[in-house]
């Protein structure tokens, strides 16, 4: 029905949490439940400010905290048009991180503030729920080795989830928290779940805008 938009899903996690995997799985279980639904991750990796997130990433080129952050946020603003569309179609959408991860990644360095952090990603499109899949560092790190990018770090790793915690505090946005310590399956369940009352209540309600 034309009057009925696609809800906006957010997962956010820290290394390892399984937010991916998530991701498709949600992907597919709506789409066989006769429901359309897309993913988009963050950084989206194929636009032109993603060349130079990408190559900051895998530590090829060094830039300025509050510049990289900046282009982080520009990532995210080039897809708005899309997501838009997208939702005003009716689908729904997957984000595999968002401005929460921006804010986060940022906001655990030296001088720059969780607020000032937050402001060049605020209006963007409100995500209508937004799933935080937990897991404590002794579960990441017996998940496997950690990555070789940036930020791919057991201190990283520590920090960056006390910035989550803060962004869920005293802000008017449908944080739930998940336990992703168990198995692929038991997860899925339920950000399943979470994902299909979300999508059956926030169908009629106008898109909103972040922090404002
Ligand atoms: N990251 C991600 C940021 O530092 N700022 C952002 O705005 C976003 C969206 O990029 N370690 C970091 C978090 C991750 C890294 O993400 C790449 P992934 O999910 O590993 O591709
Ligand atoms: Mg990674």
């Amino acid at each position: 029905m034309a009057s009925y938009r696609g809800t906006l899903i957010v997962l956010e996690g820290v290394g390892r949490a399984g937010n991916t995997t998530q991701g498709h799985w949600l992907v597919t279980a709506l789409c066989s439940s006769g429901h359309r639904a897309k993913m988009l991750r963050f950084p989206e990796r194929s636009t032109e400010t993603s060349k130079l997130l990408n190559s900051y990433l895998e530590k090829k080129t060094e830039l300025e905290d509050h510049s990289v952050h900046l282009f982080f946020s520009a990532n995210r603003w080039e897809q708005v048009p899309l997501i838009k569309a997208k939702l005003n179609q009716g689908v729904n959408l997957v984000l595999n991180r968002y401005a929460f991860s921006g804010v986060a990644f940022t906001s655990v360095k030296e001088n720059i503030s969780l607020n000032w952090c937050k402001q060049s990603d605020v209006g963007l499109p409100k995500p209508d729920l937004i799933l935080f899949l937990q897991l404590q560092l002794l579960d990441a790190a017996a998940r496997g080795e950690f990555g070789l990018e940036r930020y791919e770090t057991g201190t990283l790793q520590e920090q960056v989830p006390l910035c989550f915690q803060q962004l869920m505090k005293g802000e008017n946005l449908n944080w739930k928290v998940v336990d992703g310590s168990r198995s692929i399956e038991d997860v899925h369940e339920e950000v399943r779940v979470l994902s299909k009352d979300a999508i059956h209540s926030d169908a009629q309600s106008p898109l909103e805008e972040l922090w404002k």
